[in-house]
């Protein structure tokens, strides 16, 4: 059996901060959590999410006849947060994982040189061929799961895989191999008597510990909803404009892994985690503290997408200019007209005036979901010239939904 610790080494060589292993066993518990979590609606709104994909993503040697271990990894995505410029003007909060550049990009071809070094291994060492399979995110796997029994992690109450001295700011990706490997056991770790992150939540989407209500989830409504974001979520999401961080920015966890890295707010000062809280949580990151941190470049703040964008300049991207500025950031998932519709809740939220001249150019902008998004906004800001500008639009309006809205947001106004 190839020594373990080898290839955690190699994990570590390649710039990923924690690995572990797990076999191949299937997951069962996943397996009927998800499959009873589908049946009450709480994975509503992502139509790929099947109860098909829930049976292949649990059982590993779907994926890879003969699978034996899989090697989990996780890369930290911790960098200095931008201090906000120009706090006069109305700005939008951008998730910290979509920063920097996309994370599937970064780590793909770090699996791939893994893969590639564990096949060269296993020829050399054994005279052996090897099969791996490799996944990030994207791929029928249940990451979570994988993570928590291999002891990278433990489940947050917040459903996010919590580690020792990196919290939940990790992406996980794991390599599938039908190579025999010695497995880690699962952490003794939880949540003990926290709750913090399920009071923190504005959209109640965390009802339960441990349970994600997809559909209120303002991750999901602004990066995964492809339409129109429910009336009633709009004003609950704040300044959000892609994914939402809150549940982790309020754990206790994380905020000692920021301050084991010295790292500040936006407002430029330390992260000072309460006394009580750090002193429960700090037996946990000290377990990891003497490895350094290396802050992967690829995911400090992009100098075109910034953390905390101003929304008002936004609105005037064409499409041209949205591909662009977001080429090689995880945003262009949304298209233009998801971030878009997005900026128009943040900025119908925000109350400021100051953006009504672009909401009105909006409110003719020639996608549907952008102009009824605008007519939001202006209902939500108000005043005399909001209320002009939908009443003209609604004289030359042709789209029934966005009549509706407008019609909605006069009522508002
Ligand atoms: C679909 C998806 C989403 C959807 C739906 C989320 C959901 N309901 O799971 C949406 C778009 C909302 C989303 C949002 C986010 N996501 Co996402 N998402 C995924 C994806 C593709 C599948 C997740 C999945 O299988 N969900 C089904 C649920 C039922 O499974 P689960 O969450 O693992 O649930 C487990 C626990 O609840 C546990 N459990 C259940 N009951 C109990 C009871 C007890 C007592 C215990 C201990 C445990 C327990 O068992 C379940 C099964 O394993 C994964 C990638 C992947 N391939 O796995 C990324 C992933 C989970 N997402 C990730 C991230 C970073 C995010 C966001 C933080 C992004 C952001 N900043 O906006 C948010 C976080 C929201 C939140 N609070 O969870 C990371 C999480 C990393 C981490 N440290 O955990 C992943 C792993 C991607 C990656 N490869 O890095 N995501
Ligand atoms: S990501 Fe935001 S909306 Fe989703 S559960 Fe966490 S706090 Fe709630
Ligand atoms: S805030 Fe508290 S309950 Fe939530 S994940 Fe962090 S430690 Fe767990």
């Amino acid at each position: 059996m190839l020594n373990t610790q080898t290839i955690k080494e190699y994990a570590y060589s390649l710039g990923f901060d924690a690995a572990r292993i797990t076999s191949a066993a299937a997951f069962p518990e996943a397996k009927q959590v998800i499959q009873e979590r589908i049946g009450r609606g709480l994975m509503d709104g992502l139509p790929w999410f099947t109860s098909e994909r829930a049976e292949i993503s649990c059982h590993p040697d779907a994926l890879l006849p003969e699978a034996q271990s899989i090697i989990t990894l996780a890369l930290c995505y911790l960098t200095e947060q931008p201090v906000e410029a120009d706090e006069t003007k109305p700005h939008g909060r951008i998730s910290r994982y979509a920063w920097g550049d996309d994370y599937h990009d970064i780590i793909k071809p770090r699996l791939q040189q893994f893969a590639n070094w564990l096949k060269d291994y296993a020829r050399d060492e054994w005279d052996q061929d090897i099969e791996t399979r490799l996944f990030v995110d994207t791929g029928r796997m249940v990451d979570r799961a994988v993570a928590q029994r291999a002891g990278l992690g433990w489940y947050g109450k917040n459903t996010n895989i919590l580690t020792k001295g990196w919290g939940s700011w990790v992406f996980l990706a794991e390599i599938v191999t039908n190579l025999p490997l010695q497995p880690d056991e699962a952490l003794k770790a939880n949540c003990g008597s926290c709750e913090i992150c399920l009071h923190a939540c504005p959209t109640g989407a965390l009802p339960n510990p441990y349970e994600l209500d997809s559909p209120k989830c303002i991750s999901f409504l602004t990066i995964e909803l492809r339409g129109s974001i429910p009336l009633e979520m709009r004003p609950l999401m704040g300044n959000l404009i892609f994914g939402c961080d809150i549940c982790q920015e309020v754990c206790p966890v994380n905020k000692v892994a920021e301050k084991r890295l010295g790292l500040r707010d936006i407002h430029g000062k330390p992260i000072v985690p309460l006394q009580s809280i750090q002193k429960r949580t700090e037996q946990v990151a000290d377990s990891n503290a003497n490895k350094v941190f290396r802050p992967q470049i690829e995911f400090q703040a992009h100098p075109a997408v910034g953390s905390t964008p101003e929304l008002i300049p936004l609105l005037s991207l064409t499409e041209e200019e949205f591909r662009e500025r977001f080429r090689r950031s995880p945003i262009k998932r949304t298209k233009r007209r998801g971030l878009l519709r997005n900026v128009c809740v943040a900025l119908g939220n925000s109350k400021d005036p100051q953006a009504i001249p672009a909401l009105e150019k909006a409110l003719h902008d020639e996608e549907a979901l952008i102009r009824g998004h605008a007519a939001w906004a202006l209902g939500s800001i108000g005043g005399s010239s909001a209320v002009q500008a939908l009443q003209e639009a609604l004289t030359t309006e042709e789209d029934v939904e966005v009549q509706k809205e407008i019609k909605y947001a006069l009522t508002m106004a």
